[in-house]
Order: structure tokens, then C-alpha cells, then sequence
């Protein structure tokens, strides 16, 4: 099982991150529990040392499987569904400007809160096909240096649009692009997935990386999730990405991440049928 955590290179507002600030330290300690990797999350790669962070994360082993590009909406407003075409299309520009990263680390971008909500007067309608269009750029301009883009169902209490696992598999047909997959957390499946096994085992291949939280969104096996379930049937798909830990710093932020990695491996993953 290969483990990642978030972490945010730069104070921010969302709250579900154990690790924020001082990259240097925060690796360090991160690779010192036994992690493969970290998602970072990235306001903005033009005001971020991105050859920095690098050489910090190799430095310590560990690998960048996915970035996080959510708090370009946490804090500057920007979405690909603003009636503002102008906040649109620097939602879009942003999005791309992720790609010479992800090309040096191998990650995939994430499409999370970026997307936005369906703001007053606005159809949903309308809405989808910006959040078409504007993915469809974004997979366009990913595509020949081999980067993915993952798009993360989100529960109904932060967004109206894709919700579920079933929206996001309709949306990816929409876009119709190859390095467009999705990005399941399930902390979002629990609250909107009948059924979170069949939700995952009708991604099939689709899955290109992977959130974990407990169902209180504290770490895994804090809550009454089901985890040898779920990653039973995540690997049972074929998936061979990370499993990355997206969850409250609670009761503080080293405590979550070294408890969520010694629940996962040693009392997840000797019960897992499938070993990834
Ligand atoms: C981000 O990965 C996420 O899960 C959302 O809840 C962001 O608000
Ligand atoms: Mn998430």
C-alpha cells in the first residue's frame, strides 16, 4: 500500500489538512513515519519554489503523486463555473500552470473545489457545460506531456456540482479524455454513496488517485468506516496508485498522520485480499 498525506505548502484556509507551513520539517517528519509520498497542495506554482520543494521531497525519498490545486478557490475565488469569464479563464490558466510540476513529479492534478459551485443565477445546465469546457482545455493542455488530471466527487455541503462517483463517471464521458480520471475520498463517499464497494467497482479503471478520512473525517480508524473493505474493492479495480491521507489535524496534526499510517498498515493492510 503506498501512503501519502496532504500537505499544504503554504498557510491556508481549509481545515481538513494536518500539515501546513514549513515545508523542510513537515517532510522530514512525514518521511520519518514511513509515508512514500506527499499531495501537495499548491495555491499557485507561480508564487511557489516548486524546484525547491522537489529537491525537499526527494531529499527524503518520498514521491508527489498528486497536487492539490482546491485553494485557488479557498482563497482567491477562482472556479471553472463563475459567471465571470474572466475568473473562469483564470481558473483555466491556473489549472495548466500546474502542468510543468506534475511533469517533474509524475503527479496528477487535482480538479477539486476549482470546479466551484452553481452560483445564484446561474443554471446547473449552464454550469456543466463551463465545467465541460473548461476541463476539456485543462485535459487538452495536459495531454502531450502525459499528465492527468483527477476530478474529486464532493459531498453536497461544499458543492453542487458532482456529488457522487455516478455524476463524476457521466462528467468524464462528457469530457471524453483519457487522462481525465477520478479522485474518490471517503469521507465524500460516505455521506453520498449508497454503497461505497459498488460505487468504486463501477470506476473500473477510472480511478487515478485515491483520498482517505475516517467517516468523522478524523484519521482513518477513527471513525466506522470499513477500510479493508473499501481497499479491497479499490485494488480489486487494478488501481496501483496512493492512498492519500486527507483528514482533520485532530487531535493534533502528528498525532493524526502517525496514527492514521499504523492503522493502515498494520491493521489494514495484512487483512487486505489484494496486496497493492
Ligand atoms: C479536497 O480534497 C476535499 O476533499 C474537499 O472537501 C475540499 O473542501
Ligand atoms: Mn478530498
Amino acid at each position: 500500500m503506498k501512503l501519502s498525506i496532504v500537505l499544504s505548502t503554504h498557510a491556508a484556509q481549509f481545515a481538513a489538512v494536518a500539515f501546513k507551513g514549513d515545508l523542510a520539517s513537515n517532510v522530514a517528519k512525514i518521511a520519518g513515519w514511513g509515508y512514500d509520498g506527499v499531495e501537495l497542495a499548491i495555491r499557485d506554482p507561480k508564487v511557489a519554489d516548486t524546484g525547491e520543494m522537489l529537491r525537499i521531497v526527494s531529499e527524503h525519498g518520498l514521491e508527489v503523486p498528486a497536487i492539490g490545486t482546491g485553494q485557488a478557490w479557498g482563497e482567491e475565488g477562482l472556479s471553472f463555473t463563475d459567471p465571470d469569464p474572466a475568473v473562469r479563464a483564470a481558473a483555466i490558466e491556473r489549472t495548466i500552470s500546474h502542468i510543468p510540476f506534475a511533469v517533474r513529479t509524475g503527479a496528477a492534478v487535482i480538479i477539486g473545489l476549482l470546479r466551484g459551485i452553481v452560483k445564484p443565477g446561474v443554471s446547473q445546465a449552464q454550469a456543466m457545460d463551463w465545467l465541460v469546457d473548461a476541463l476539456q482545455q485543462c485535459c487538452a493542455a495536459a495531454q502531450p506531456h502525459g499528465v492527468r488530471l483527477a476530478l474529486e466527487p464532493i459531498c453536497r455541503y461544499e458543492t453542487t456540482l458532482i456529488n457522487n462517483l455516478a455524476q463524476g463517471l457521466d462528467l468524464l464521458d462528457r469530457v471524453g479524455a483519457e487522462n481525465m480520471g477520478l479522485m474518490p475520498d471517503t469521507f465524500h463517499m460516505n455521506i453520498e454513496e449508497p454503497v461505497i464497494e459498488d460505487s468504486l467497482r463501477a470506476c473500473g479503471d477510472r480511478i487515478f488517485h485515491f483520498h482517505v478520512a475516517d467517516s468523522n473525517r478524523w484519521y482513518p480508524g477513527a471513525g466506522h468506516l470499513d477500510f479493508v473493505s473499501i481497499l479491497d474493492t479499490l485494488y480489486a479495480t487494478g488501481y496501483q496508485g496512493y492512498v492519500s491521507g486527507e483528514f482533520m489535524p485532530l487531535p493534533d496534526a502528528d498525532t493524526s498522520a502517525q496514527k492514521a499510517i499504523a492503522y493502515l498498515r498494520t491493521e489494514v493492510g495484512p487483512r487486505l485480499r489484494v496486496q497493492a
